[in-house]
């Protein structure tokens, strides 16, 4: 059958941000406005065409209109197979997977992870490439340009493909096979983590844990992992029916969001473990009796014990960590005598370096952690990392992470959100910053003096790609830092995100409050970069 030829416009701002292009649900759901992104990414993208793609999303709201308006698409534009998760499900990490696996010639993946979902909730779209990984710079760029110049996409007219059943179906000469969204990745774990070990684990009748799906993707994910190959209670995994509103809750896994299961890790009764993913499956929050590991903590504390895990029993080659995560990391990478890399904030940075063989795991302090398994980070292969080192030390997360403070140090560590901010006095607050910068190294900001002071910036040490423009850092004496950035992610205004960070050799030191620690450098932050007359707000709205 001859594809359909349907004329169309531009719209504005259709330039992927930090992982994929996010709208409000009601701006995509404009005539056109999906079908133009996606014709601009078969456009660009010219290996798909007799290719197989692999598509999936984390099954918000629009999720299942949006795959079948791209299965038509991908038919008239001469894609020879594609791989669907039934249901339309298949979480970031897995489609990655599968991407890998089967060596397709890419993905598409619908979501925007965290944000929340519903009729005016968020939707996202993003293209990942043949190595699994969300799209480089180039790629959405050509993507982007696209999009501003495009007057036509291409359709088939064919019925609704059966997203809930199993098997192949065709639509005209494209083969469209509806596969288990669970069971590739569920083989993957075993083959990274000791099952075995983990199983006792569980089995001992001392180790009490709950996974809070929070109504997203993950859901299915851990019950066929958790309760049925590792043999946890019946119940471990709270919230585990993906819900398209997400039960009206914001799917992400912080200690503001996912305060239920925080709870319950609190106090005389609680939990020995907690953990909890996003939207998308791709985030992790781990949390020990009366505990929190922060991300960046996790990163380093996973990576001086790689060792324990199967998959990584011969060590890892390097870390990688974004910019404004904290640098826990780079002394473990120094005691390992292996490489530390800085990227910029998105994983889509990490792509070339894990495809180079330089580094084994990555880490963001945004709840992100993973490894060269994959190319997106992992919330459900951090749960399981982490489980199997428990099985492996017998000990308490608490105790874990205090022994590794003892031993390197502690990065005190903590990031304030601004949500929702006037977009225009967000910008002159990063200029204003800017301006700022040049004197800076020559000051002293309350008892600090200031080492460096700059507008982050990388070069991709594989192919030289640069990223200007990435973040505010200015480097105190004794390791401390204050960064900032504006989200690439948000919908909504813009938001301001404040990281900071202060490091502690003294063993003696390494259990005061988190919030008592960082302090001056809030004031300090909040002072130079004048956040209450900028943006009227006088506390941030997300403090993790
Ligand atoms: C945020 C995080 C970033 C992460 C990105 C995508 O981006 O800070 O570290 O990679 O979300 O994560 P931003 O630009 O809003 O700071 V996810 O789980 O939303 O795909
Ligand atoms: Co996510």
């Amino acid at each position: 059958m001859e594809p359909k030829v349907v004329a169309t416009q531009p719209f504005e701002g259709q330039r992927p941000g930090t992982s994929g292009l996010r709208k409000k649900v009601k701006v995509f759901h404009q005539p056109h406005y999906l079908a133009n992104f996606v014709q601009s990414i078969f456009d660009s993208q010219e290996d798909l065409k007799g290719g197989v793609l692999v598509v999936g999303g984390d099954g918000r709201f629009y999720n299942r209109e949006a795959i079948q308006v791209i299965l038509r698409m991908a038919a008239a534009n001469g894609v020879s197979k594609v791989l669907v998760g039934r249901g339309g499900i298949l979480s970031t990490p897995a489609a990655s997977c599968i991407i890998r696996k089967y060596k397709t010639q890419g993905g598409i993946i619908l979501s925007a992870s965290h944000n929340p979902g519903g009729p005016n909730g968020d939707f996202g779209i993003k293209f990942n490439v043949a190595a699994g990984g969300p799209a480089p710079e180039n790629v959405t760029s050509a993507i982007y340009e696209r999009t501003t110049k495009i007057d036509r996409y291409l359709t088939v007219d064919a019925p609704d493909v059966d997203l809930d059943r199993l098997g192949s179906m065709q639509i005209d000469a494209m083969v469209v096979e509806v596969i288990d969204p669970v069971a590739d990745y569920a083989q993957l774990m075993e083959s990274l983590f000791d099952f075995n070990a983990i199983h006792q684990l569980f089995n001992s009748g001392m180790f009490r844990m709950r996974f809070d799906a929070m109504h997203a993707v993950t859901g299915p994910y851990a019950v066929e992992i958790l309760e049925n190959r590792l043999g946890a209670e019946p119940g471990t995994v709270m919230n585990g029916e993906p819900k398209e509103d997400f039960g009206g809750g914001h799917p992400d896994p912080n200690l503001v969001h996912a305060e239920a299961l925080v709870a319950m890790t609190r106090g005389m009764d609680g939990l020995d473990f907690g953990a909890a993913s996003d939207g998308d499956g791709d985030r992790n929050m781990i949390l020990g009796k009366d505990f929190f590991v922060t991300p960046s903590d996790s990163l380093a504390v996973l990576a001086a014990n790689a060792h324990h895990a199967p998959g990584y029993k011969d060590g890892i080659v390097g870390i990688a960590r974004s910019m404004p995560t904290s640098q826990a990391a780079d002394r473990v990478a120094e005691e390992l005598g292996i490489e530390c890399y800085e990227t910029p904030t998105g994983w889509k940075f990490f792509g070339n370096l894990l495809d180079a063989g330089r580094i084994t795991l990555c880490g963001e302090e945004s709840f992100g952690t993973g490894s060269d398994h994959v190319r997106e980070k992992d919330g459900l292969w951090a749960v399981l990392f982490w489980l199997n080192l428990l099985a492996v030390r017998q000990q308490p997360v608490g105790d874990i992470v205090r022994e590794h403070w003892r031993r390197f140090g502690r990065n005190y560590y903590t990031r304030h959100d601004y949500e929702g901010v006037d977009a225009p006095a967000a910008e002159q607050l990063m200029g204003h910053l800017r301006i700022l910068l040049p004197d800076l190294p020559r000051k002293r900001l309350g008892e600090y003096q200031v080492r460096y002071a700059d507008d982050f910036a990388y070069t991709d040490p594989v192919d030289g790609g640069r990223a200007d423009k990435q973040g505010i850092r200015i480097g105190l004496e004794g390791g401390s830092r204050i960064v900032f950035r504006l989200s690439g992610t948000g919908t909504e205004g813009a938001t301001l995100r404040v990281y900071l960070e202060s490091y502690e050799s003294d063993p003696h030191k390494i259990d005061r409050e988190t919030q008592e620690v960082m302090r001056p450098l809030v004031l300090i932050a909040r002072e130079l970069a004048q956040i209450e007359a900028r943006t009227g707000r006088l506390e941030p709205d997300v403090i993790t």
